[in-house]
Parts: structure tokens; C-alpha cells; sequence
């Protein structure tokens, strides 16, 4: 036996695992593959069949309990790990006429996107705001949050909102602390409205210092986006991909408004036959408005108001629809743009 034969380089390859050693070469095209190869796959989940689970678990426990009675979206492929994507976690979140979600913190950012009911709002830093259907919403990493639905004299609703959060990302680097506050609704500051007043408007208070890296605005209401898509449906050439698309930002620097995700809102029109495009941040997608399907590396996937569905990194994706839609999507771009490996291709029209 010569010594590079096959036997002679399992033994090799037992004896040096006893040392927690193994060689490069048997991985080497894993390790470095020419292409993502991630282990998410597409999905989608109808809200017509989550709804009811969440539903129920508002009668099996309440928000005071459960601190966040969220129902979570795993990745079929991510099973046990509380992941959407490799990078991202995503949940529906119920909150019930007159529970309030205690205030707590965490290293983890977050956001929401409200998906159903009207009158539940969320306080952070001091500063609450009441969350309508399609309004973006952000808890910045390490800022106290609470989420509350007062009872009106009408009795209030339900309100359910979508969950972004970088949980996978803060557990890979094992970054992550939090703490509870001793009170469940945190002393508010400032009247409702102030930072949107402040720096929703492209303007700043004149004497504005910049102080952390996420947006001060912390609700960037529907109304606003919506009419800015639709006045560029009617103004302006489309996107072949995309339809129309805007990202949110941060005014204080142009980037995303939470350091780890990029959020978007797109306007496809009636009739719509997208061109395929594919890039390396795998992107979650809510429905906001309209009915339509996504072909996500080639896979048909039929949508409706309030679906949730998720394109992994690298793979096709398209739009098809008869009816004019929009769409909420987030994902880690920002992350991959900093780290300067994000990509991008998109086919010709
Ligand atoms: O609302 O603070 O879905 O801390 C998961 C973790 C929501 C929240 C989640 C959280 C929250």
C-alpha cells in the first residue's frame, strides 16, 4: 500500500479527529462553494390558514404570560432554529384589547409590520405610536419597548403584526444580552407624533446630533408610502423587476433604518409580467395589498392579502398578477453591503 491509497488516508483521517483536526481538501468545494448553497428553501404561508392559530393561542395565554405571544415562521428547511432565513427570524404577533406586552430590551433590532386590526400601538424610548395596517415600525437594538391595546369604548379588535428580527445573526456572533423592565409600560416622555414631526418630514432639528445607527423616526406610516408608489405608478417609467419600488431609510444617513435589515415597499400594477432577478440577501415578503403569484427558483407560489413568503439567497424570483398588488420585503442587505459581498443580477427585459 502506496501511502497516498485510500486506506491509509482514513486511518490518517481517524487519527487525527481524535484531535479535533480534519482536512480541508475532503471540503474544500463545500466550504467555498461557487455559488450560495444555503440550506432555506422557498415558502409560503397563507394567513388564512396561521389566523386560527393564532387565534387559539390567544385563549391558551395572554401577553402578560407569554412576554410575546408570537406564532414563529420556520424555514422548512430551518426547523429548531427559529429561522426564516439563514440570517433573519420572523413571527406573526397577537395582541388582545386590553393586554399590554411588558417593556423589556435586547441587542436584537426589530421590525414590525402590521398586518390586521386597528388601535394597538408600540412605545419606545419614552415615545409611543399607534400602528395601522401596512405601517412600518422599528425597536431599535437595546431600546425599551412595550406594545399595548387599549380598550376603547367600542371594545377594540385583535391586532396581529408581522415580527422582523435579527435574532440569527446577534446568536451567530453570540452578541446577544436583554434585560425586562420593572415597570410593564414604560413612562412615556414625549407626545405621540413628536419624531415623525422631527424627522419625518426631510428635515432635522436644527441642532441634531446623530446618536446611534438606527433611523429616529420609529413608524413610517402607510398613507405616506402608499402615495408616494402611486403617484410614481402614474409619473414614471416601471422597473422590470421590481414595478415600482422604494427602500426605507434612515434621513439621518441614507442607509437602512435598522443597521442589520433593509426594508421595501414595491407597487406592481394590474397586468404586471415581472423580468427575474436574483440577489444574495434571501428576502422575507409581506402582502400588503392584491392577489397574485411568485416564482421563486422556479417554484409557482399564489399569494393574497396578508401572506407571508420567503425567496432564499441566489434564487430566481418573478412576479406575476392580474391585480395591482404591494409588497412589504425585508432583508439583510445592509449587513452583506457593509461586509461588501452583496450581489445582485437582473435578466434583461
Ligand atoms: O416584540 O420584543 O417576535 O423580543 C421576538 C422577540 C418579538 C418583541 C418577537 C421579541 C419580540
Amino acid at each position: 500500500m502506496n501511502n497516498n491509497s485510500k486506506g491509509v488516508r482514513e486511518a490518517f483521517y481517524q487519527r487525527i479527529n481524535e484531535i479535533n483536526l480534519f482536512p480541508l481538501w475532503e471540503q474544500l468545494h463545500n466550504l467555498v462553494p461557487q455559488a450560495p448553497a444555503g440550506a432555506c428553501v422557498p415558502a409560503l404561508w397563507r394567513y388564512s390558514d396561521v389566523r386560527p392559530h393564532l387565534m387559539e393561542a390567544g385563549e391558551l395565554i395572554t401577553a402578560q404570560e407569554a412576554v410575546r405571544r408570537v406564532l414563529v415562521l420556520e424555514n422548512p428547511a430551518l426547523r429548531g432554529q427559529a429561522s426564516i432565513t439563514s440570517s433573519l427570524y420572523a413571527g406573526l404577533q397577537l395582541i388582545l384589547p386590553g393586554e399590554i406586552a411588558p417593556s423589556h430590551r435586547h441587542s436584537q433590532s426589530a421590525l414590525r409590520f402590521v398586518i390586521e386590526g386597528q388601535g394597538a400601538y408600540t412605545a419606545v424610548d419614552g415615545e409611543r405610536t399607534t400602528m395601522s395596517p401596512g405601517d412600518f415600525i422599528i425597536t431599535p437594538s437595546w431600546a425599551w419597548h412595550d406594545h399595548g391595546n387599549p380598550v376603547e369604548a367600542e371594545g377594540g379588535e385583535p391586532v396581529v403584526w408581522l415580527d422582523g428580527l435579527d435574532i440569527p445573526l446577534v446568536r451567530f456572533f453570540d452578541a446577544g444580552f436583554a434585560q425586562n423592565c420593572d415597570v410593564a409600560a414604560q413612562p412615556l416622555s414625549r407626545p405621540e407624533g413628536t419624531s415623525l414631526a422631527r424627522f419625518g418630514n426631510n428635515m432635522l432639528p436644527v441642532n441634531h446630533v446623530p446618536g446611534s445607527l438606527t433611523s429616529p423616526i420609529f413608524n413610517y406610516p402607510y398613507l405616506r408610502t402608499r402615495e408616494a408608489l402611486d403617484t410614481l405608478l402614474r409619473q414614471s417609467p416601471l422597473e422590470p423587476c421590481d414595478g415600482v419600488k422604494l427602500r426605507y431609510i434612515n434621513p439621518e444617513t441614507g442607509g437602512s433604518p435598522i443597521p442589520t435589515m433593509a426594508t421595501f415597499m414595491q407597487l406592481l400594477p394590474r397586468g404586471f409580467r415581472g423580468a427575474t432577478y436574483r440577489s444574495t440577501d434571501a428576502t422575507v415578503f409581506s402582502v400588503v395589498e392584491g392577489s397574485g403569484v411568485v416564482v421563486i427558483a422556479g417554484q409557482r407560489l399564489s399569494f393574497t392579502p396578508k401572506d407571508t413568503f420567503i425567496a432564499p439567497s441566489w434564487s430566481s424570483i418573478s412576479f406575476e398578477v392580474d391585480e395591482e398588488c404591494v409588497l412589504f420585503s425585508f432583508s439583510d442587505r445592509p449587513v452583506q453591503q457593509a461586509l461588501g459581498i452583496w450581489r445582485e443580477s437582473r435578466d434583461p427585459a
